[in-house]
């Protein structure tokens, strides 16, 4: 980071006392590298709301393989989707479970509505997107 903007920003004690405690217990070196994970956080957040933007994201799954027809489902959906779907991990996690990881790229609106259908699936037990982005806007 060779170009930086100093800013000052006004606190409440308590609240600064508390915002302090927290990064320490994270380990961050400084209070600045913690405001700047925040903003960046609140930027990404932000980038999902508009449905073209560029965006990135993971999706984990845990899903029941005996389900019928779920595997050939889930293959049929990703197989539509390959401009979105970057790469896929799957871990045959026991006996009945799988774990599987989608990375997707795209369009938020896109990315957002099939993570929705992947996790609608009957079999499905557990989904959760990881929000991210592809950093470009992040400086
Ligand atoms: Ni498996």
């Amino acid at each position: 980071m060779s170009d930086l903007e100093r800013i000052s920003i006004t606190l409440p004690k308590d609240l600064a006392k508390a915002f302090s405690a927290s990064c320490e217990q994270k380990g961050y070196s400084n209070r600045s590298e913690a405001i700047r994970d925040l903003i960046r956080g609140a930027l990404v957040k932000e980038e999902w709301q508009d449905p073209a933007a560029q965006v990135a994201a993971s999706l984990t799954m845990i899903y029941d393989h005996h389900t019928r027809q779920l595997n050939e489902k889930l293959t049929e959906l990703q197989h539509d989707h390959e401009d979105l779907i970057v790469s896929t991990l799957h871990v045959h996690l026991n006996h009945d479970n799988c774990l599987e990881v989608i990375v997707l790229r795209g369009e938020a609106q896109k990315v957002q509505d099939l993570s929705d259908k992947l996790r609608t699936f009957k079999g499905v037990k557990y989904a959760q997107v990881c929000f991210a982005t592809d950093g470009s806007d992040l400086g």
